[in-house]
Parts: structure tokens; sequence; C-alpha cells
């Protein structure tokens, strides 16, 4: 079986990275149920060093799980390893927050999509619609990086006074980082959906969105939200690999970075 890092599993692991190669929905571009395997085998080529944070964030343990497949299997997962579960599509965040019973949590998703449609080509559980049945269990979302949905989620948004900082607001603003986490309890479940970043860094995602997140503006953010707030869990979702680019090279690496981050 294919780990992170190449590294061998083991009982006293801090973290475990979870593959969740869970498909259903996909609208545009498919594969999705592809990227926790190419983002395993591109880990091997990481080096052990973190040249920001001065370690070697492998130490605290990292261990890799066998995949789940299904929602109902993810919401009945029993660990206290931090989780970073890597789909697959984005509904996966659904039962991974379920799982997390604290008080004061909020939930940060990071995406070029609002995803607060009740139902998407009659299906209530498509990714589109993850934020909407999030809200439904709990109604403290912030979301950074929003860049296309539909008018009937905007007024949702206004209705609902939900915390959401539209990517052509984040440019113009210096201090968006310290808003955003004004936004947030003090714990927080993080789902970053990869199509956030921008097309020229992460081409592959099931629906692309030009104007996005950049590498670094990504670091910033996670750098201080694990330094302000105790992040309970975390996703990456609906990468869809492809032999030609870099994508699942640098989403390995984002994930050792927030491997770092946090501990
Ligand atoms: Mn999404």
């Amino acid at each position: 079986m294919e780990t992170f890092m190449n590294l061998p599993n083991f009982e006293e692991a801090k973290v475990a990275i979870l593959p969740v190669p869970y498909e259903k929905t996909t609208s545009y571009k498919k594969g999705t149920k592809n990227a926790p395997k190419a983002i395993l085998k591109a880990s091997n080529e990481l080096e052990l060093y973190d040249e920001e944070l001065q370690k070697e964030p492998y130490q605290v343990g990292i261990t890799t799980l066998d995949e789940i497949k299904t929602l109902e299997e993810l919401e009945k997962l029993e660990t206290d390893k931090f989780i970073i579960a890597i789909g697959g599509e984005h509904i996966i965040s659904l039962p991974l927050i379920k799982r997390h019973s604290q008080e004061n949590l909020s939930i940060l998703q990071i995406d070029a999509h609002a995803d607060l449609k009740d139902s998407f080509e009659n299906n209530k559980m498509s990714h589109a619609c993850v934020m909407r049945r999030v809200f439904e269990i709990n109604k403290n979302i912030t979301q950074v990086g929003i860049r296309s949905l539909e008018k009937k989620e905007h007024e949702f948004i206004k209705h609902n006074k939900i915390n959401t900082f539209f990517m052509k607001d984040l440019i113009y603003n210096k201090n968006y980082i310290q808003e955003i986490l004004q936004t947030l309890k003090e714990n927080v479940y993080l789902t970053i959906d990869l199509d956030a970043l921008d097309p020229s860094i992460m081409p592959d995602v099931g629906t692309p969105e030009p104007g996005g997140v950049r590498w670094y503006q990504l670091l910033s953010l996670l750098k201080q939200l694990f330094k302000e707030k105790n992040v309970v869990g975390v996703d990456i979702v609906e990468l869809c690999p492809n032999k030609t680019t870099n994508s699942d090279y640098i989403v390995s690496k984002l994930i050792y970075k927030i491997i770092g981050y946090k501990f």
C-alpha cells in the first residue's frame, strides 16, 4: 500500500492521512476518485525538511489509513489522531464534520464556489450542496475565496449572515487574515476545495475558476489559523489528477505544510 511520503505506518503517529476516493456526483471534469493515490505517490518526492519552519514535520509521526469509500463509514471512523482526509469530492466533508462534537466549532471553507445549493441535478448530496448540508448541522461557517455562485445562494448568504469572503474583496484587503480569523470560534474544522487556488498553480480540479488564491496567500492564512485556533480536522478535496501537470505534488506539499503548522 502506498503511504504518505513512503513513511512506515505506526501506532504512535499523531497525524493520520485518510484517503477517500469518493466520486458520485462530479458535474464537469471527472477523476477525483483517483486523487488520493496520485497525491500519495507524489508525496514521495517531498523533502523531509521544511525550510520555512526549520524542522522536519514528519517527526511527529504520519500514518496512512486504509481508504474509506462510503460516507457512512466516514462518519463512524474512530481515531484520536489528527485526520487529514484527501478526497474525493467535496461532500465527504459532511460526515467528517459530523464526527466532531466540540462546542465552539466553526467551519472554515476555502473554495471558489459557495456550495450552498439546496439541491443540484436533483441530488441533495451533490458536491455543490455540501455547505448547505453542513449549515443544517452547524451555522458557524466562514467561506474564503468564493467567486462563483447562483443568485439564490447569494441571497442565502445575506439572509443567514454567513461570513463569506469573496475573492474579489480579498485582493484589495491587507487585513484579510485577521478579519477571517475574527469570524471563527475557538475550534475550527478546515475544508479546502482545491479549486479555491488559482488555476495557474492548480489546474486539475473538477470545476476550475479563474482568479483564485495564490500559494503564499493560502500559506499565510493557514499559518496564522493554526497559530491562533484549535484546528480539529482537515479535508482537501476535488483534485482531478492529470498526468501532464504538477497539481498532485502541489497538494502533497500543501498537506506537509499543514502538518508543520499544526505541530
Ligand atoms: Mn467545493
